[in-house]
């Protein structure tokens, strides 16, 4: 179990108040909240080491370059990726799956060829597929989802043949909270040939990865989701992948040999890499994963198993609740979106943040699925390690204020 109480002292920010009240943070989906241990690391950084890497002979810049390759070989532990090169950083998650479907799925798509993603992607997964697929002829197919928000894997077993080309699926939705048993797509897209890109934005920061047990050809997360800071994110590819793939920005770092008509490209990873990095974030991003690491990413998922069974029964309780997502804590991450009475989810979030407790309200960058759930948008809370019964408590507190707030609207969508 999780010391709920010891970690929330390493958060800083977890000690001040918000509109007079506790800060209640449960906005962990959007961005985590950072420990001391990251805060140190990244001013140790600027304070002790700054220069640019893979640039400079001198003392600071070889320490900075070490630094930076070091957290690269960290990330690659962390999911159990072959070798540290496999690991490519990033701005974000988002530029980690456009760099994909630009170098990889620009050079290998032919016309009416298939893309296959589901129908709970985050724009980050949706978009850049629509712009590849515009550009190279290829068709996008969608993986339906049954009505407790689970994908339709009789559909995916349809839909994934001879035409599929690239499967591109969440590993965790950031809306439904529905954890996807990622493995046996997996192996059917293998079976046709196509690669499988896993969107594991929402799940690496709390579960437990393995690269190389999920068979998965690339992964793409983000630092700031998981205690790092922002502007790191992380593209896992298999070396054999990466070492085929073309350039996307293209500038210093990136080449090998430059004459005036033609260069000649980097090694994977630093190919893909142009310009200076974002060294100083990655360099924090490793007191991160050392921070996650030392809580132990088994006890961090079995801490969220049990704070969103728990959220489910309270929120169940409050009148008037519609709650999307699997039912059963286990078969989801701790994300969960609702949709409260007739109240719309901005005045809901709004409400809220009187009590102190910061919720997402919106369509949360998923604006097809909302479409589906036939909402404008949700409220959802999500969690992380800091977070505790106490906060999903004030959750469902603020909650019974917010319909005294709006009065007998609440009642009238459940009634
Ligand atoms: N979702 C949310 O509030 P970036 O923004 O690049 O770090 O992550 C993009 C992304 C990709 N996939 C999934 C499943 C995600 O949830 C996100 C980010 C945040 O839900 C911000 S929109």
């Amino acid at each position: 179990m999780l010391d709920v109480a010891a970690i929330r002292r390493d958060f800083p920010i977890l000690a001040r108040q918000v509109r007079g009240r506790r800060l209640v943070y449960l906005d962990n989906a959007a961005t985590t909240q950072k420990p001391r241990q990251v805060i140190e690391a990244l001013v140790r950084v600027y304070e002790q080491h700054n220069a640019n890497p893979h640039r400079g002979v001198h003392t600071l810049a070889t320490e900075t370059t070490d630094l930076y390759e070091a957290a690269r070989a960290h990330v690659a532990r962390f999911i159990n990726a072959r070798r540290a090169e496999e690991v490519v950083f990033t701005e974000n998650a988002t530029a980690a799956i456009n760099l994909v479907a630009h170098s990889w799925g620009r050079a290998t798509l032919k016309p009416r060829d298939e893309v296959v993603l589901t129908h709970m992607e985050h724009h980050a997964n949706l978009v850049p597929w629509q712009i590849t697929a515009a550009e190279t002829g290829a068709v996008l197919r969608f993986i339906p989802l049954l009505p407790d928000g689970t994908l339709d894997m009789d559909a995916a077993r349809r839909l994934i043949g001879p035409a599929t080309r690239i499967v591109a699926v969440t590993a965790m939705s950031n809306v439904l909270g529905t954890i996807n048993d990622l493995r046996p797509l997996i192996d059917l897209a293998h079976e046709f040939g196509a690669v499988v890109l896993v969107d594991g934005a929402q799940s690496v920061p709390h579960i437990a990865t393995d690269v190389q047990a999920l068979h998965c050809d690339f992964l793409a997360f983000s630092a700031h989701k998981m205690l790092g800071p922002t502007g790191v994110g992380v593209l896992y590819g298999r070396y054999e992948l990466l070492d085929r793939m073309g350039p996307f920005l293209a500038g210093g770092s990136m080449i090998l040999k430059v004459e005036w008509e033609r260069s000649r490209y980097n090694e994977v990873p630093w190919r893909f890499e142009a310009g200076t990095p974002n060294y100083a974030d990655a360099i924090a991003f490793d007191a991160a994963l050392d921070y996650l690491e030392a809580l132990g990413m088994d006890a961090v998922r079995e801490h969220e198993v049990q704070l969103t069974a728990y959220a489910l029964g309270r929120l169940a309780e409050v009148d008037g609740m519609r709650i999307f997502g699997p039912p059963d804590a286990t078969r989801r991450g701790g994300v969960i979106s609702f949709y409260y009475g007739d109240i719309h989810p901005h005045d809901v979030g709004t409400v809220l943040d009187y009590a102190g407790v910061a919720v997402r309200a919106g369509h949360h960058c998923a604006q097809p699925l909302m479409q589906l759930l036939d909402v404008p948008a949700t409220v959802r809370a999500s969690f992380y390690v800091y977070n505790g019964r106490d906060d999903v408590d004030a959750l469902t507190d603020a909650l019974t204020e917010t319909a005294k707030v709006f009065g007998y609207a609440a009642r009238t969508r459940a009634g």
